[in-house]
């Protein structure tokens, strides 16, 4: 049992939420090891939301406000961290979910969709992909027609470069969530988040609802006056202080 006045306390929590995730089958074993990285970025970002996300979070809320067809992509990381954000965000943005994984199979993929509908989600997509993305060999490349294939504005939390590069040669929006500035999905993806999607998912939402108000000349211009390079260079920046 955990003792909440622990100093580390939501980190431990992230950790446990992740290893119960592993046992029931929903994250893979390397996702494990995948957090420890961000873990250590998001160390070294002082384990806040900083200014440069907030700026990207804003650029992403507006984009996914306008996209025609936005798609949020679920892995197995994001299924055991914050299940309930990414429906709520799905909720107050209309898209869709999907589940892609870069370890597939049809067993993770099912006990992923349980998790999303226990929390309220009533469409997943993901299970029977009936396409595939050009140019990309892992498994991430089975995706649906319906969901992430026609989509225009695609959120990827925890992503490979490789499935990011592909998308944006789509033509896709691509929205990253990575705790790393230097990873090629970061530098690739057209809208950057580095922080921890625990913190980055429920602030896009807060982020959505205020942005609802606003006309559509309005969210092209947020959209309009995000840089991802320069908005990188301030994430690079903040860890370069420390
Ligand atoms: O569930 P699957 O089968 O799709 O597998 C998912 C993993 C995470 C195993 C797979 O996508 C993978 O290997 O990812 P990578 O290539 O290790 O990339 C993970 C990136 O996400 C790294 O740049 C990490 O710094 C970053 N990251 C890790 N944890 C978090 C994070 N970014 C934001 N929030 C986190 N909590």
């Amino acid at each position: 049992m955990m003792p909440d006045d622990h100093p580390r306390y939501k980190s431990l929590k992230e950790r446990e939420a992740l290893i119960e995730g592993y046992k029931k089958g929903i994250t893979a074993e390397a996702g494990l090891i995948a957090h420890g990285r961000g873990e250590a970025f998001d160390y070294l970002l002082g384990e806040v939301t900083t200014p440069h996300a907030k700026f990207a979070i804003k650029a992403g809320a507006a984009a996914l406000l306008l996209g025609e067809n936005p798609v949020i992509s679920v892995n197995g990381n994001t299924a055991a961290l914050c299940p309930d954000a990414l429906v709520e965000l799905s909720d107050a943005t209309g898209a869709k979910l999907e589940i892609n994984l870069f370890y597939r199979s049809d067993e993770r993929v099912k006990k992923i969709e349980e998790v999303l509908r226990d929390k309220g989600a009533k469409d997943v997509l993901g299970p029977g992909p009936d396409k595939e993305i050009e140019g990309l060999s892992s498994e991430r490349r089975k995706v649906t027609r319906e969901g992430i294939y026609k989509s225009d504005v695609v959120l990827v939390p925890l992503e490979d470069g490789d499935r990011t590069e592909a998308l944006v040669k789509m033509g896709k929006k691509v929205i990253a969530i990575d705790l790393n500035p230097l990873s090629r999905t970061a530098q690739t993806a057209t809208i950057t988040i580095v922080d921890n999607v625990t913190r980055a998912i429920p602030e896009l939402v807060k982020c959505v609802n205020e942005l609802k108000k606003l006309d559509k000349e309005e969210l092209l211009e947020i959209q309009g006056g995000f840089d991802n390079e320069e908005n990188l260079k301030d994430a690079v920046k903040c860890i370069r202080k420390l």
